[in-house]
């Protein structure tokens, strides 16, 4: 890594501004992983293939907010306590974070396909670009492939490998469990909204978001320092409720939130998702109101889109969800500042802060 970046990552003062800056050392450390996988010696790549690799990996794998790839070397400075990093231990920090970007990048491509989205981060879907279409399905499979290729190349001899390997296979299976219960409850025979209640969203979003989003970027920070997961339970807890206000705020961002700034246009109504909002709703409608619910929700028709937005309003769902944000956080604060380690304290409160009240 160049001595700057590693020099930056450590807080040193290189930009003039005194803040020493640990992204830019991540950013760098994409191009670097991405020239590897494009000189992978186990596929003799074309010119054509690498290009498409190329173009496939910059358009799905580093523009979004980069919080989980982020978390894993902010949550593994943070774990040392003010020891300085090595350039060593800041390329595997950041490596390490970029593995969960892949793993993210390969669950949006394809979650697109299955929740028939339009805009992701800005641009159209992957499987929308005239070219890719249904490509898009099997460079989710190759996103995929490619983690366990980067662990191979940086980490196999470490002695936390066969862990991390371990938890990247739980995490995955995990959300394509929560994946899975997201898109039966939507489908499953005929669209029955009595069904949607909190404890099914509460299990559908602990599995789909919360432990590839939350738990996975700070266990692999944990793995590096050396330690045992066994011991980090009531963490794992911790950042799988951090998990679900996430999801919680997407789905009310989903609805409520301005499509130019969260990059994606929402189609949780037209869809019939179980989201926060419509079990929020359901709990408040009186029998009129529920009518109306039952006979727009899930019809891909701008008036009957329309017509739920404006029950969501009536009902006052923005209020409803600024109160549930305010006592979640407080909720989340009081536990984290009852584990028992100030650093964990610490890695707790900074993944939150990342978070809240976020606009995107
Ligand atoms: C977020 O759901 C969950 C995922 C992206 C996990 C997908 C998992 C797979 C195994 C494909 P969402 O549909 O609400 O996200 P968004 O609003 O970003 O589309
Ligand atoms: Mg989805
Ligand atoms: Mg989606
Ligand atoms: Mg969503």
């Amino acid at each position: 890594m160049a001595q700057a970046a590693a020099a930056a990552a450590n807080g040193a003062v290189v930009d003039g501004s005194g803040k020493g800056d640990l992204k830019a050392a991540f950013i760098q450390v994409y191009s670097r992983l991405k020239s590897e996988l494009l000189e992978d010696p186990a596929f003799d790549y074309t010119n054509e293939s690498r290009q498409w690799i190329d173009k496939m990996l910059d358009y799905n794998v580093p523009g979004g907010k980069l919080n989980r790839g982020m978390s894993v070397i902010d949550s593994y400075k943070l774990l040392r306590q003010g020891n300085l990093l090595s350039d060593d231990e800041i390329f595997l920090g950041c490596a390490l974070g970029w593995c969960i970007e892949w793993l993210q990048a390969y669950f949006l491509v394809l979650d697109d396909i299955m929740d028939n989205s339009h805009t992701r981060r800005g641009q159209p879907c992957w499987f929308r670009v005239p070219k890719v279409g249904l490509i898009a399905a099997n460079d989710g499979i190759l996103l995929r492939n490619h983690i366990p290729r980067i662990l191979k190349k940086h980490f196999k001899g470490m002695p936390y490998y066969v862990d991390l390997l371990d938890l990247f296979n739980e995490v995955e299976f995990q959300t394509a469990s929560g994946q899975m219960l997201d898109l039966i409850t939507t489908h499953e025979g005929e669209q029955d909204l009595s069904k949607y209640k909190l404890p099914v969203y509460n299990r559908i979003v602990q599995y789909k978001t919360a432990y590839y989003s939350f738990y996975l970027p700070v266990a692999c920070a944990l793995l590096m320092s050396g330690e045992n997961l066994e011991n980090f339970i009531e963490v794992k807890n911790i950042l799988v409720e951090m998990g679900t206000y996430f999801q919680i705020q997407d789905d009310y961002l989903d609805c409520f939130g301005d499509p130019a700034v969260i990059g994606k246009i929402g189609t949780d109504i037209q869809d019939f998702k179980c989201s926060w909002l419509v079990v929020q709703a359901l709990e408040r409608a009186n029998e009129s109101q529920m009518q109306i619910l039952s006979e727009n929700y899930g019809k891909d028709n701008e008036t009957c889109i329309a017509k739920v937005k404006v029950l969501y309003r009536e009902l006052h769902l923005q209020n409803v969800f600024a109160e549930y944000e305010r006592s979640s956080y407080e909720k989340l604060i009081s536990s984290i500042e009852a584990q028992p380690s100030k650093a964990v304290q610490d890695v707790l409160k900074s993944f939150l802060h990342k978070i809240y009240k976020r606009q995107k």
